[in-house]
């Protein structure tokens, strides 16, 4: 996401802020290869000074002396801790040949291991799950479909120390240096605010943390004491973990009892103009009126209680590599769901693996 980094768990392929390159906007559009150029020395490992020696990095600490109530010594001395991690910014730097298409992307997260493990989660969390209901009106489903495709409930929290990782992209990742400096800022912090020491913990290859993939401006924003006991713990307080993620789907206008997705209805004349409204398969938002009077509107009647005044846009997904494929209305909470990870696939698999969980989580109790 820039809220959370996209790429959480080295295991889901997708992003919040993962990082910027899998959002659907620049997918498409690798970096061009800096083929023969010359890295900075300082991005060679062992020639490179340490960072707490470096002046860019002394400038940073510099800064944030200043700005916060850190103290120098710690900074630097944390930095001085930090490692150049080559082989995070070859994964940064990975082409992106064509996003995936959803026939290929979603299975791995519908897979009947990931969806035992969450009806599992559920139970083990029923009660936590139906008080962040209560509280933040996010569905249990939704939640654990999220930390489900993240982390595979807390399997897959990624390898890397969370401090090499901001540090190597925020002084050896120009591209997105002023981001992560800023993310680095937030974990030095949060670290402060938390009790642990920085040097600890370890998360995805671009730091986003715990069981959520949280990236620590996200942590420190969204995250929540969900059980009382005094530390926001998103890597081992699963109570905490289901509040804080519904807490940040709250933050970011989650609507209560609303639907995510409906089946579309289109007609023969509508098809072509409706498609080319999409952009990378999906829409802007319009008025349903408008959808309705270009021969796109819902296959079914909605659900009671839904409402009809907030603008929907028009998903596709790729149902085979025949051409198949299906079209829904996306109503605003799909949006929301992108707000974590900025890409449809990402939403429709977390959209898709709450329906799954759902009907099996109901058909056992
Ligand atoms: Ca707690």
């Amino acid at each position: 996401m820039v809220a959370v980094v996209a790429t959480a768990g080295e295991s889901t392929a997708p992003t919040k802020a993962k990082p910027a390159a899998r959002g659907k906007t620049t997918a498409a559009k690798a970096k061009p290869k800096r083929a023969g150029a010359t890295r900075p020395s300082t991005a060679t490992a062992s020639a490179a000074p340490a960072y707490a020696d470096r002046d860019d990095v002394r400038a940073f600490i510099a800064e944030l002396v200043r700005d916060t109530d850190l103290a120098q010594r710690d900074v630097e001395r944390w930095l001085a801790a930090a490692k150049f991690q080559p082989r995070i910014v070859a994964l940064m730097d990975r082409p992106l040949l064509e996003p995936p298409k959803w026939y290929v992307y979603a299975p791995p997260f519908l897979s009947a291991a990931r969806i035992d493990a969450g009806v599992r989660f559920w139970r083990d969390n029923a009660q936590a799950l139906a008080r962040a209901e209560e509280v933040y009106g996010v569905p249990p489903e939704i939640v654990v479909a999220i930390i489900g495709v993240e982390t595979f409930y807390g399997r897959n929290t990624g390898s890397h120390r969370v401090i090499d990782a901001l540090a190597t992209l925020a002084f050896d990742y120009p591209r997105r240096a002023p981001f992560f400096r800023g993310e680095l800022k937030e974990f030095l912090l949060l670290a402060q605010e938390q009790d642990f020491s920085p040097l600890v913990p370890r998360g995805s290859y671009a730091g986003a943390m715990g069981l959520p993939q949280f990236m620590p401006g996200s942590y420190r924003r969204f995250a929540v004491d969900f059980d009382g006991d005094g530390h926001a713990d998103l890597w081992r307080d699963p109570t905490d973990v289901i509040g804080s993620v519904a807490h940040y789907l709250a933050r970011h206008d989650w609507q209560r009892g609303q639907p995510v997705l409906a089946p579309a209805a289109v007609t023969s004349d509508g098809q072509a103009s409706a498609l080319r409204r999409l952009d990378g398969g999906i829409s802007e938002r319009r008025p349903l009126a408008a959808w309705q009077a270009d021969g796109v509107g819902l296959r079914e009647a909605a659900g009671p209680g839904t409402t009809e005044d907030e603008p929907v846009g028009l998903l596709l997904l790729e149902e085979g590599s025949d051409g198949a494929m299906s079209l829904w209305i996306a109503y605003p909470n799909f949006y929301v769901i992108t707000r974590y990870n900025k890409s449809r696939l990402y939403a429709a698999a977390v959209w898709a693996l709450a329906q799954r969980l759902r009907a099996q989580y109901l058909a056992g109790r």
